[in-house]
């Protein structure tokens, strides 16, 4: 497959100013009828080139007049039409089958409705277009169907027309005033129901919102309306960005790879991240769904207004959008525990993939499928970019820096350096050496040296960063990383600011004066920096920040760090100091002044994943061991705190206030350590609260922690769950995910019957994600020695990506990481990879993923 380089970026031959779209809308067969005005961009003669994939023209008409079967030929699936002059009317007609397009991309069927997905470049499987994001068009849309399937007809912009036809069929138009790249364009048709409601932007006008979603789903839509209405607030007043169209639909559907699509003003969702009720709902699932409305609403902006040149600038929407939606969600709970869950996001999710072989920098240099580079260096560590920025502006100049971007930029498809130079220019700031985080892959180390010096009172603070190689990058340059820190007098607890050291050398000296004792160092307070730190402090020190520092993500980490040297060390055979880590715990469950939803992020374990990452060959087996262990000590010897903990936070009624969600985090966090414990009875307390709850995040936290276990509780538990569940797909998922993710010696065997269980699909992604994603991310049961772990992926991988290569896609990078592992599972996944690679048909999707995996 051919590799596509940022450097090759051309502008377009021609552009498309307006663009006329005909449906005839029917799951087995529909007809797309599409008029482009097409203008001819530069002096050249190049021919005009209309991307096409699984489509053939049944019509090419220019000017009106029909083309002979000469006067056009296809190349690589494009449609290659030789014009004259300047300016042209292109017309095609196509036929899709959308119930037969299982790749869910383009136009297809899911659960009745008909829907679309064109991001990155699925609208070349619907029509003829130059499917890139730089050609900027107006839509008019118009779909005729049959009415009573489909009474719904819904397209981007504003609704303009509607009637009823003939043999119980009906039509709609729709307009969309913002001229849009085609990844953008969207329609739904089906039996719908709507949440309807409205919302009055700071100018004053009235916009109607719609939900669509099945009837009977309605009464589970009214947390996505509210945090619709939020984002829309928050956006007027933290961006000053106000909504531009008249109405604002959002349509759930099941079947759907991305979480969801800022299509321009017709968002469409995975129904995980609109549908959410005490019943089925977590309080995890009621912020999934807070954060990824507001996130695709404020693509509105920074994505649609404002939108990619091309793909390789993707990170320029969805890093700045990640950034935005984080701190939505932080302004709406709490700022400290949503900056405690968002880098442990980055460092599940990102800091693997900078230290493996799909390492790559957030704006890249090169793809074979984009599809691949939606990831989390792209999303995540895109929106630390942002985050460092924004800090090192401070919120004025930030703000000065955005208005500048969006005002210079609107109506434009612009750049990553676009964005920093409005950064620059806006803020008053240089950021030469900043745009190396755009440019190098990979997570830089910064080793902290703190040493004190007596008779000068001073301590100096050294400072060195490296930067590891990544694949097509040997030589680094030293990156500009800034660091809030922080020195704690030990006696007093107190320190005298905080203060942001910028390091931008390989190896920098920070001295500060006025020390008669040593301090102590808090330092990536708020984690400044998408960075691994190493510091020289003890254990005594992270002892004491772990209950001193004042800034709740350094007091979390240095209870994080805490806990990691005691297992690395118990892992290595060392003796270790668990004692110091029960204290720790202690005085961290004995304070009363502390939010009960930051005490159970506090007093998490690291996960084994996590652990593995500390480690440079990951030994599955011990960290299990180790954790397991140190998880059943601290149980134990606070178990009367755990009892008493798991006691009091036991609500009368279910709410979905602060207090209320810290407090079912904390009972939960007690419930594992408590089931953890040698007390006889964890798993009928666990069972209790699985039977008693009257919501589901105390339900799904009993039933994972008893699914850890070897209990009956554990059996008759999923038995009822599944009994409860089985028509509810969302809710089934957890299910299967429960299973997946449970640290339990038979979890292989478990998730190779699930796989064949009647209610596994390959259709479904959600599905899929809830056994086999899970399942890769559970360290200990995936990597199983016998390699049963990666030939169930691999099974499934090979499976799936005949139906939907997307998500095959996107099950690789685990096998990837056979280099941080010793030689008898290294082996073992280089196999499965390389029979994966030899699956003829492979699609490129899967086939870079796993090509790369192997080097
Ligand atoms: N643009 C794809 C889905 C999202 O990031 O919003
Ligand atoms: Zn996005």
């Amino acid at each position: 497959p051919t590799i596509i380089r940022r450097v090759d970026y051309r502008p377009p031959d021609w552009l498309v100013p307006d663009v006329t779209l005909d449906f005839d809308l029917d799951s087995a067969l529909t007809r797309v009828r599409a008029t482009l005005s097409v203008t001819r961009n530069g002096d050249h003669d190049r021919p005009l080139r209309l991307d096409g994939e699984g489509i053939v023209p049944l019509a090419v008409c220019v000017d009106g007049r029909p083309l002979a079967q000469d006067e056009w030929h296809l190349e690589a699936g494009a449609l290659i039409i030789a014009l004259p002059d300047g300016a042209h009317s292109v017309e095609t007609l196509v036929e899709l089958s959308p119930e037969g397009n299982s790749k869910l991309m383009g136009l297809y069927a899911s659960g009745g409705l008909l829907c679309t997905q064109c991001e990155a470049e699925g609208f070349r499987r619907i029509t003829f277009f130059p499917d890139r994001p730089d050609i900027l068009s107006r839509y008019s849309v118009r779909m005729e169907a049959d009415k009573a399937r489909f009474p719904i007809l819904l397209a981007n912009g504003d609704p303009i027309e509607q009637g009823d036809l003939a043999e119980g069929r009906h039509w709609a138009r729709w307009n969309d005033p913002f001229p849009k790249p085609c990844y953008l364009f969207a329609l739904v048709a089906g039996d719908l129901a709507c949440n309807a409601d409205r919302f009055v932007t700071m100018s004053g006008r009235e916009v109607q919102l719609g939900i669509w979603v099945r009837e009977a789903d309605l009464a589970r839509t009214d947390h996505a309306m509210q945090a619709l209405k939020n984002s829309m607030a928050w956006d007027e007043r933290v961006y000053g960005r106000e909504y531009d169209l008249d109405v604002f639909n959002i349509v759930a559907v099941a079947d759907f790879n991305f979480g969801a699509m800022e299509n321009k003003g017709l968002n469409i969702f995975n129904s995980r991240y609109i549908l959410a009720d005490p019943e089925t709902a977590t309080d995890i699932d009621y912020d999934g769904v807070e954060g990824v409305v507001a996130h695709e609403y404020f693509h509105n902006w920074s994505g649609n207004r404002v939108t990619c040149r091309d793909w390789f600038q993707l990170s320029l929407k969805e890093g700045f959008t990640v950034f935005r939606d984080q701190n939505f969600s932080a302004d709406m709970g709490s700022h400290a525990v949503k900056r405690i869950e968002d880098v442990r996001i980055l460092r599940a999710g990102q800091f693997p993939e900078d230290s493996g072989p799909l390492a790559h920098p957030v704006r890249p240099e090169s793809y074979m499928e984009i599809s691949n580079f939606y990831t989390a260096t792209i999303y995540n560590k895109g929106a630390e970019l942002i985050r460092m920025m924004a800090l090192m502006l401070g919120a004025e100049r930030f703000r000065a820096g955005t208005d500048l971007y969006f005002d210079r930029h609107d109506g434009q498809a612009a750049t990553c350096e676009d964005f920093v130079l409005a950064m620059e220019e806006g803020g008053g700031i240089d950021l030469t050496q900043f745009r190396r985080w755009y440019e190098q892959a990979g997570t830089p180390h910064v080793r902290a040296l703190i040493s004190h010096d007596t008779v000068s009172q001073s301590v100096t603070l050294t400072l060195e960063q490296t930067m590891p190689p990544t694949p097509g990058q040997t030589d680094k340059q030293p990156m500009a990383i800034p660091l809030r820190t922080a020195l704690f007098d030990p006696i007093t607890g107190q320190h005298r600011g905080d203060e942001l050291l910028m390091l931008t050398e390989d190896k920098q000296s920070f001295t500060f004066a006025g020390f008669p004792a040593a301090p102590i160092l808090s330092i990536n307070r708020g984690f400044s920096a998408p960075v691994i730190v190493e510091t020289n402090r003890s254990q005594d020190d992270l002892a004491f920040l772990s209950a001193h520092d004042d800034d709740p993500f350094a007091r979390y980490e240095a209870m994080q760090q805490l806990m990691v040297n005691v297992l690395v060390g118990r892992i290595a055979g060392h003796a270790t100091d668990d004692a110091a880590v029960v204290d720790a715990v202690r005085n961290i469950i004995t304070d009363p002044l502390l939010d009960p939803a930051f005490v159970a992020e506090v007093i998490r374990l690291p996960s084994e994943a996590y652990l593995g990452d500390q480690m440079r060959l990951v030994d599955p087996d011990a960290i299990h061991a180790a954790r397991d262990a140190l998880q059943q000590q601290i149980g134990t010897a606070l178990e009367p705190l755990w009892r008493d903990i798991h006691a009091r936070t036991k609500a009368n009624a279910f709410s979905l206030s602060p207090a209320a969600k810290g407090a079912r985090k904390l009972r939960n966090a007690a419930l594992h350590y408590l089931v953890a414990s040698d007390a006889q009875d964890g798993p009928a307390i666990a069972f209790a609260q699985f039977s008693e709850a009257d919501n589901m995040t105390e339900r799904q936290a009993a039933l994972g922690a008893l699914a850890n276990g070897a209990s009956a509780e554990r059996e008759a538990a999923l038995d009822i769950f599944y009994n409860r569940y089985a028509a509810d797909a969302l809710t089934l998922d957890k299910w299967f995910q429960t299973q997946a993710f449970a640290l339990h010696p038979d979890t292989v065997e478990l998730v190779a019957r699930l796989s064949q269980h009647k209610d596994f699909t390959l259709a479904n992604p959600n599905r899929v994600r809830s056994l086999f994603g899970a399942f890769a991310g559970n360290q200990w049961g995936f990597h199983h020695k016998s390699g049963k772990g990666y030939r169930l992926l691999a099974d499934c991988i090979i499976a799936l990506d005949r139906l939907n290569p997307q998500t095959a896609a996107k099950l690789v990078p685990p096998l990837g990481r056979w280099k941080r592992f010793e030689e008898g599972r290294a082996a073992l996944m280089r196999a499965e990879l390389q029979r994966i690679l030899t699956q003829p048909g492979l699609s490129k999707d899967v086939t870079e993923q796993a090509g790369k995996s192997l080097e």
